[in-house]
């Protein structure tokens, strides 16, 4: 095994054995539901697992010369330091899809955690150093002692160790997680000093539900992933779009979710819905429901509520909000759980409102019909980074590449060829020859 690859095997392997405490730490302190704090350290796992395997299989193309006696090829080599910068609501996974990535490419990590979310960035980082320590016990003689440990270092602060990362010439490649408005703060900065930046930034992604749409599947994949993680994901189905032939068959069903689904403390099994992050979380979800009343919304749900010992803690019902037409606060990012539901006539109107957005991270759409769904995917269809068919925008696996178009920064994390983006490539030409043809046959003799 290459030893970068080896390395990002004990980190999976620390991992595996800390999954339900790391799982629970992440439900203590960003408030997801256990099942998710879970699923997020399996995510984790999941990307170790992945990267562990790419190590082997990293390399580049060779390319036919038009010179003879000549041979081309590419090589990628690590970029360097590689920063980090992530969010509250996937306070680990985000760091481990590009830190097991750099690593296997060579690279050393530094982490800007969100300030709302140290604790498991700690935890996380303790984990490294056990794999970094057991790796220099098992390959002692491979790396210096001091350099292991300090292939990944913690940057705990606020907005100003943000910024220092983003300003250091010693960090090539800032790979960044969070809001547009984040996004446009740090793309400029790492532009003006030809840094590479990785934008994972605001998604607004919707559902298209056609009339053939499986409507009990359909409920199962809006409830999970409009209102799972609290409506806190940057994949969350924020809009609904329905045909108008089944919207009076479809908005009671999910009514009577939105006014049942069990709101409560995330370390209770039963709760599917924990607390949002924060007061000022509550607050932008509340602007956005009364300015959607004064829109003419039918609002259910939205509400605070007050599950019993936990005074302090910002617990929401999810709100479904019914709206005549999709309006300016329709196409901007709340991050709480609010779910637009808009009714169309024809799939080119939905297409359209789909599309005019300015974030383009994840769309579905949920029809039986197969030109329907392919013209969803198609060129002309969704245009977002990330296009599903029969399931929700959220919960994407890390094989795939993860990330999305316009506001939403065109960076891709995760899986295909993603490690592309933390190396830097190399075109070799070697003449193998004793003569030195020129390409496009220029001739150049000099006596
Ligand atoms: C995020 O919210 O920042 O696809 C990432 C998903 C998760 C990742 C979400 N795998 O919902």
């Amino acid at each position: 095994m290459p030893r970068r690859g080896e390395l990002v095997r004990f980190l999976g392997e620390e991992l595996r054995a800390n999954l339900d405490p790391l799982g629970r730490l992440v439900t203590i302190e960003a408030g997801k539901i256990l099942s998710e704090g879970r699923g997020e350290v399996q995510e984790m796992i999941d990307i170790c697992t992945y990267a562990t395997g790419l190590a082997r299989t990293i390399g580049g193309v060779t390319v036919s010369s038009e010179r003879p006696h000549h041979r081309m090829m590419e090589q990628w080599h690590p970029l360097g330091v590689t920063g980090i910068i992530s969010a509250f609501n996937f306070p680990v996974a985000v760091w481990s899809w590009n830190a097991a990535l750099a690593l296997v490419c060579g690279n050393s990590v530094v982490w800007k955690p969100s300030e709302k979310t140290p604790l498991t960035a700690l935890a996380t980082q303790a984990l490294f150093l056990r794999a970094a320590h057991n790796f220099a016990g098992r390959y002692p003689d491979d790396l210096p002692p001091e350099i292991l440990p300090n292939l990944s270092t913690l940057l705990l602060g606020g907005h100003t160790a943000g910024q220092a990362l983003v300003d250091s010439p010693l960090v090539p490649l800032v790979s960044a997680t969070g809001s547009t408005r984040m996004g446009r703060l740090v793309g400029p900065r790492l532009a003006a000093r030809f840094a590479r930046p990785l934008l994972e930034l605001g998604g607004n992604n919707a559902g298209i539900v056609c009339p053939s749409a499986n409507l009990d599947l359909t409920l199962r994949a809006v409830a999970f992933s409009a209102m799972g993680t609290a409506g806190q994901r940057c994949t969350t189905l924020r809009r609904l779009l329905v045909h108008a032939s089944i919207y009076d068959q479809l908005l009671p069903k999910l009514r009577r979710v939105y006014t049942t689904v069990t709101v409560g403390d995330p370390r209770n099994p039963e709760t599917l819905v924990g607390p949002l992050i924060d007061a000022g979380a509550f607050a932008s979800m509340q602007q956005a429901l009364t300015e959607a009343r004064t829109e003419g919304a039918n609002i259910t749900g939205g509400e605070r509520i007050h599950p019993s010992g936990s005074p302090e803690a910002f617990y929401v019902r999810p709100a479904l909000v019914e709206l005549p037409e999709q309006t300016g606060l329709v196409r901007q990012e709340t991050f709480a759980p609010i779910l637009y539901v808009l009714r169309y006539e024809h799939l080119a109107e939905a297409v359209r409102l789909h599309n005019d957005v300015p974030q383009g991270l994840s769309s579905s759409i949920f029809t039986q019909d197969l030109a329907e769904a392919e013209l969803f995917l198609s060129a002309t269809g969704s245009d977002c980074g990330i296009a599903n068919v029969n399931l929700g925008p959220s919960g994407a696996e890390i094989g795939g590449a993860f990330g999305g178009e316009k506001e939403t920064g065109g960076g891709r994390e995760s899986g295909s060829d993603a490690w592309k983006s933390y190396m830097r490539r190399s075109t070799n030409t070697i003449n193998y020859g004793a003569t030195l043809p020129l390409a496009q046959g220029v001739t150049f003799d000099v006596n």
